[in-house]
């Protein structure tokens, strides 16, 4: 079993608003500075989605160029750009955020029920993130929402091959409404998967609101990695909001040593997950 623990932070999300969650960092100053303080509590990757002047979503190039080079300068966090937006993205627009030169982008295996939306992800559209992404030296994160997604990533890699750096890299994200329960019995499932996955596949997992915790847990216990941030839960306890990113990622770290397999840097991380130097 892997004895430290990558922690990746998803600080905003396409979904919450920030008149609702004001601990959400919305502009570049506040996204870099979560960033900092993320990584000094033990985060190695910062998973990315931008917001514009309105605080409403967007994959803008110009402003995906700025926040990779500011993150750059500014952490050691490897920066990983969503490529799936907001449901209503269209693809060329999901396609486009490549050319921001990321270390990492997410890569999402199969459509999927979201509340009330539908995360439209064809076929075509995932071999073509996962091409672009391999000719470009981009490591993706394969984003698995359900069991069957891991067929689909085993499909991809044996139709179309693995992906830059030789390493896959996957995060189960449970408990979307429409998606796979965060539960302990979901990830198990997920994780038997993965055993016709290329020999050394790694995964993290992250739990939706009330799935923060037993995900969390669950997947400490089964030698997974994890994600915390808004992105995925804006309550840390019951009646009581998020205060900041960096509580979340405080706590994951906190957990991670118990569970004797402490953060990693974000060098080992690198390491890990086959990114360029
Ligand atoms: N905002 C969701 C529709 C990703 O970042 O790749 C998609 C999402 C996945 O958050
Ligand atoms: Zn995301």
């Amino acid at each position: 079993m892997t004895t430290t623990t990558l922690i990746t932070v998803a600080p905003t999300g396409a979904e919450s608003r920030k008149s609702d969650v004001p601990a959400l960092p919305v502009t570049l100053e506040e996204l870099v500075a979560t960033g900092k303080e993320c990584q000094a509590v033990g985060a190695s990757v910062i998973h990315v989605h931008l917001r514009d002047d309105a605080a409403e979503p967007t994959l803008d190039l110009g402003l995906l160029k700025d926040a990779v080079g500011a993150l750059r300068a500014e952490t050691d966090l490897i920066v990983q750009l969503s490529s799936g937006g907001a449901v209503t993205d269209p693809e060329e627009d999901r396609l486009r955020v490549l050319d921001a030169e990321p270390d990492m982008a997410s890569c999402t295996m199969g459509t999927v029920n979201f509340g009330d939306d539908v995360f439209l992800n064809r076929w075509a559209f995932i071999v073509e993130l996962h091409t672009r992404m391999r000719d470009r030296g981009i490591v993706p994160e394969y984003e698995i929402f359900d069991l069957g997604q891991l067929t689909a990533l085993r499909r991809l890699l044996d139709k179309h091959g693995l992906p830059f750096g030789g390493h896959v890299h996957l995060d189960l994200v449970m408990n979307v409404p429409g998606g796979m329960p965060g539960t302990t019995e979901a990830l198990v499932a997920c994780v038997q998967a993965m055993r016709d996955l290329p020999e050394g596949t790694t995964f993290s997992a992250t739990g939706i609101g009330r799935g923060t915790l037993p995900v969390m847990l669950a997947s400490l216990s089964a030698g997974g990695h994890l994600r915390v941030g808004l992105e995925d839960t804006v309550t840390y306890a019951k009646g009581v909001p998020v205060e900041s990113n960096a509580q979340l990622v405080a706590r994951a770290a906190a957990f991670a040593r118990l569970a004797q397999r402490p953060p990693m840097t974000p060098a080992e991380a690198r390491t890990l997950l086959g990114i360029r130097g």
